[in-house]
Parts: structure tokens; sequence; C-alpha cells
């Protein structure tokens, strides 16, 4: 079994992202699969090109997306990623769509097909705060995860594939009243979650 795992760039004001920092430090295997982690760019255009030929490239039998969620105070598991790029910042390209579809003539949502709720659960039993999230927003990590299950979708893909939004680590609120969570936390919220969607 092989598990692609991304996170992302920094954006916005940030130095650090929490995701791909997290994603970088776990083991090469989890439960005797494959760990291939890759880092995306903030960006709408670069997701749209860059995840589906990632996808046949690599072939994963799962498909664990995260990114940075600032403000949540938990872990976050996405349900469902809308047809929509929607944004009132800038992304890392200096794009800044309004009511865009991410695909023309394509289905308006999809859910996700990891086990959104076994994940949350398995986390609580491990101490972690999670909750699932009904909104991964209509920003770049809502477009990388239509992206992905659109893709797998299409081509019939034999994958599994679900978004985690992590929140702050605290060296990024040391000046913020922002909630935040270690990095050692989240990393295994990630670890947690492949295993998980594995079984
Ligand atoms: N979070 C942003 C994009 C990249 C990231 O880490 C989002 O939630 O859309």
């Amino acid at each position: 079994m092989r598990v692609l795992v991304t996170g992302f760039e920094p954006f916005g004001e940030e130095k650090i992202n929490p995701s791909w920092e997290a994603v970088k430090e776990l083991p090469e295997e989890i439960s005797k699969a494959e760990i291939v982690k890759h880092e995306l760019p903030v960006s709408f255009k670069k997701v749209k090109e860059i995840l589906p030929n990632l996808i046949d490239e690599v072939k994963p039998d799962i498909i664990i997306l995260t990114g940075q969620a600032g403000g949540r105070t938990n872990i976050t598991v996405e349900r469902v990623a809308v047809n929509v790029m929607d944004s009132k910042k800038e992304d890392n390209d200096g794009y800044k769509p309004e009511d865009e579809p991410i695909y023309e003539n394509a289905p308006a949502a999809y859910f996700a097909t990891i086990p959104v709720k076994r994940i949350v659960k398995a986390l609580r039993e491990n101490k972690i705060p999670a909750m699932v999230s009904n909104t991964a927003g209509t920003y770049v990590c809502n477009t990388a995860m239509y992206v992905a299950l659109h893709h797998i979708a299409v081509n019939n893909l034999n994958a599994k594939a679900g978004f985690i939004h992590v929140p702050y680590i605290p060296e990024q609120v040391l000046e913020k009243a922002q909630p935040s969570m270690s990095l050692e936390m989240i990393r295994k919220a990630i670890e947690i979650a492949v295993r998980e969607s594995l079984l």
C-alpha cells in the first residue's frame, strides 16, 4: 500500500505552515504502507496542475491532504469539498478568484472518502482534540481536496482521499490571541489518520 500525504507551503503573513512541518516529520512507513510526502504551493492554478499529475505518478491507495486553518482550535477532518474558488485574500501567485468554479460542468461537491468519523474518534481516543468540519472553506485547501476527489472520480481510480486542517503551532501565535496545538500532536494526528484510513 502507498499513501500520499501533502502539506502546504507558508502563505499570508506566516513564515511556516504547520501542515508541511508535520508531514515532513512523518515516518517513511506507517502500518507497513509506504509514505510519500509532498509540499504543495498555495496557488489555485498550480494545485490544479500539480495534484492530478502527482496522483498519477505516485499511484497512492490513500491520499491525505493537510493544510493550516489558523484560528481553529482542533484538528478538523473535512467532510466535503465544494466546486468553488472564492477568496478575499490573494494566493501566493497573487490570484484572488471570486465565485469561480474549480471545473466547469463538474459536480457541486464531493464527500471525503477516508473514514472521517472513525478518524475523529481515534484522535479523541488518543487525547487529541478533533472534530468533523463541514467546510474546508473556498480557498486553496478546498480546491486541493476537490481536485483530488474529482481526479479519482473521473478516472475511476481505486484510491481514497480526504483533507485534514490543522491549527497554528505555538511559535506562530507568540504575539497573537489565537489557539495553537503542538507540532508533535499535529504530527501524531496525521499519523493516526493515515493508520485509520488504511484499516
Ligand atoms: N491553508 C489554506 C491554504 C493553504 C493552507 O495551508 C486553506 O485553508 O485554504
